[in-house]
């Protein structure tokens, strides 16, 4: 006990000194710097919030420091590869991740993947994989999602298997609705021997996976670490083949931490990826033909493009056919500054419509089909005899609990593979099928989108101008205003969290979506406190790519996962977050109103419960609290073009920025 107490003591002199040279060497860059030093502007006070490497260490740390790997072990429970040796179970997991060139690691530390966590950072040099820093897990899932949309390459989250999990889980969720691809790391102490401390045990599963195992394609907990290299790249091979999903591995604490005689005789398997499955060719020009003959063939994409090659064929289909295509946005599958962009006409051109074609459609009956809530009653969209098909993965894997796999749609041909993946044999057997004369009658119908085109967009644009000069704002003002400053921009919307309704699609109707990577569609299973996260996620890919990133983030969907804003002032993460603050979860005002008004109990008491008011929430503090420049709460509609000006400043310099406007309900 002395012995320990007086190595105690020496631990802390030498903290004390070094605390004190630190002090001396506050060199270190901060926002505060990098951001334009104007009189509205609120600069985060701190210099050290951003200073690495200075916090003092806890007392945990100090008896670390001070103790003998014997004692520790006894103590703290992690003692189990505290033997030097030169090479350690995570170091070979870290050679695994390097060999899949996996570039980052969304993370939030814990005792069961403290072997990898070190490893990472000290073995790997922090450097593919670098360890980001989330203050929740479900920020992590949904980061990893953003982070795919955007870079296109999948990236990991990392934490306990246990309340970590529990934490990931709706996110992962999120990820699974949205065929994204990310590899989640789950520690777990296997082995009930190997766990030393009463936390090791609260910290352990039998089979973490299973809370998860709805919503996660694939998941393994590998014995040995020649089985994690296996199940690491086959992995990634399965999460990234259509339908691409999440997939998860449990990694055992133990065989992390254990020290590795024989590396040379663990091997990495090569990866190779899976070619997408494509449509059988046989259905496929059968498809051509009946589009070719079609009168008014009308195309519906939802996560058709996965890439910006699915743009450009599709493109290339909707324009030999003159046919008009209906973007569910859940990925940007179509420029929006096309003539055959004609979303918003949707309704009108499905009624009349001789032939529909779903490209990767999750909800084709929904489309088709018109509900009625009222009397729970439902009718076709489409005019009889219309005929309807279906390009798509949906029925190739599909899981039982969860119903993302929508209402049953009845079709006449249903080609099961990957959409872009088939897209050029179709395009190749519509060539084919074209006579020239059909060519020629086709061309004629192209004068009648345009002009579908153009007036859609000046309705949209005198739409806008209703409530221009509100207070608040008005949500045509709030998305004009954004796209007024970062039109010149390479600029990505990253986000809009749960839907873009939420801003009435405003974006979609007045902005020039012409390239893929411009949007990355919602949250896939609509759960809020996914926009933050994956717009930092997405935020940090496009910084590689030399985007610019803008969020419209939700008020509501903030405070679910609000410490990913430190994940970006921390990681120098550029992005521009605008606050659509309605000072509510609007949506449910919107529909416990409805649900009163149907009930004839009037409208008034349903911002119970619904809104997020008394007190108002200061976003600009919080974000200024967490070292990111902000500006706000703008309720004057004039005040927000000098604001967002700042703003577009501060991120181009390399930093996050929030700007809060206190906007209307939609
Ligand atoms: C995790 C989760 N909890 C609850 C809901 C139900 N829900 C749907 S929209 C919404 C309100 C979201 O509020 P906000 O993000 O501010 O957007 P707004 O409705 O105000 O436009 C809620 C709570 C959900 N979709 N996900
Ligand atoms: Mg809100």
């Amino acid at each position: 006990m002395a012995r320990s107490e007086s190595k105690l003591d020496i631990a802390r002199r030498r903290f004390l000194q070094s605390a004190a040279l630190a002090g001396a060497a506050t060199t270190l860059p901060s926002v505060a710097k990098a951001a334009p030093e104007k009189e509205t502007v609120k600069i985060p006070a701190t210099d050290s919030t951003l200073s690495r490497g200075m916090l003092p260490p806890s007392t945990e740390q100090l008896a670390m420091e001070a103790s003998t790997p014997e004692e520790l072990s006894e103590k703290f429970a992690v003692g189990k590869g505290l033997a030097t040796a030169s090479s350690y179970g995570s170091d070979f997991m870290v050679d695994v991740m390097k060999s899949l060139d996996l570039e980052y690691v969304f993370s939030v530390p814990g005792s069961s993947v403290l072997g990898l966590h070190e490893s990472i950072v000290d073995y790997g040099g922090n450097r593919k994989p670098e360890l980001i820093s989330c203050l929740h897990e479900e920020s992590t899932a949904a980061m990893a999602n953003g982070y795919y949309k955007a870079a296109l390459k999948p990236a990991a989250i990392m934490c306990h298997g246990t309340v970590g999990l529990q934490h990931a889980a709706m996110n992962l969720y999120n990820a699974w609705c949205d065929r994204v691809p990310l590899i989640a790391i789950f520690g777990n102490t296997i082995h009930a021997a190997d766990r030393l401390a009463a936390r090791d045990w609260r910290h352990s599963a039998q089979d973490p996976v299973a809370m998860v195992r709805d919503f996660t394609k694939w998941d393994d907990q590998p014995m040995s670490l020649q089985s994690f290299a296996e199940s690491m790249v086959r992995g990634w091979k399965i999460a990234t083949t259509p339908p691409m999903e999440p997939v998860a591995l449990v990694v055992d604490s133990t065989m992390q931490e254990m020290a590795v005689e024989n590396r040379d005789r663990l091997t990495i398997p090569r990866y190779t990826p899976s070619e997408p499955p494509q449509g059988e060719r046989g259905a496929v020009r059968e498809t051509a033909r009946l589009l070719v003959e079609a009168d008014n063939p009308v195309i519906i994409a939802d996560r058709l493009a996965r890439t910006p090659d699915g743009m450009r064929l599709l493109v290339e289909l909707a324009e030999m056919l003159n046919a008009p295509v209906i973007d569910l946005g859940s990925r940007q599958n179509m420029p929006t500054t096309h003539y055959l962009y004609q979303t918003r006409q949707g309704r009108r051109l499905i009624a009349e419509a001789d032939l529909i074609l779903g490209l990767e459609v999750a909800d084709f009956w929904g489309e088709t089909n018109q509900v009625n809530r009222a009397d729970m009653t439902f009718s076709p969209r489409t005019k009889a005899g219309a005929r309807l098909i279906t390009i798509s993965v949906n029925d190739l894997y599909i899981k039982s609990n969860y119903q993302d796999f929508q209402r049953y749609a009845p079709v006449d041909i249903s080609v099961s593979g990957d959409g872009e993946a088939t897209l050029p044999t179709l395009i190749e057997e519509v060539k084919d099928a074209l006579s020239d004369g059909r060519r020629r009658a086709l061309a004629q119908k192209a004068g009648r989108f345009r002009k579908m085109h153009a007036d859609s967009f000046e309705a949209s644009r005198q739409m806008a101008a209703y409530g221009w000069t509100s207070s608040p704002v008005s949500t045509a003002r709030l998305c004009m205003e954004i796209y007024d400053q970062i039109k010149d921009e390479d600029w990505a919307l990253v986000s809009v969290g749960s839907s873009e309704i939420f801003v009435s699609n405003w974006p979609h109707r007045l902005w020039a979506f012409d390239e893929h990577y411009r949007y990355l569609g919602v949250g896939g299973a609509g759960g809020v406190g996914y926009g933050l996260p994956a717009a930092v996620g997405a935020a940090l890919a496009n910084k590689a790519l030399g985007r610019f990133s803008v969020n419209i983030q939700c008020d509501g969907d903030f405070m679910f996962a609000n410490g990913a804003l430190w994940t970006a002032a921390h990681h120098r993460v550029p992005l521009l977050t605008v606050m659509h603050n309605n000072r509510a979860y609007a949506q449910e005002t919107m529909l416990v109103q409805g649900i009163a008004n149907q009930r004839r109990r009037g409208v008034d008491r349903a911002k119970i419960g619904t809104a997020i008011q008394d007190p108002n929430i200061d976003y600009a503090k919080l974000a200024e609290g967490m070292g990111v420049w902000s500006a706000g709460p703008i309720e004057d509609p004039d005040k927000l073009a000098s604001a967002l000006a700042e703003a577009v400043r501060v991120v181009n310099s390399g930093y996050p920025a929030l700007v809060d406007v206190v906007t209307q309900m939609r």
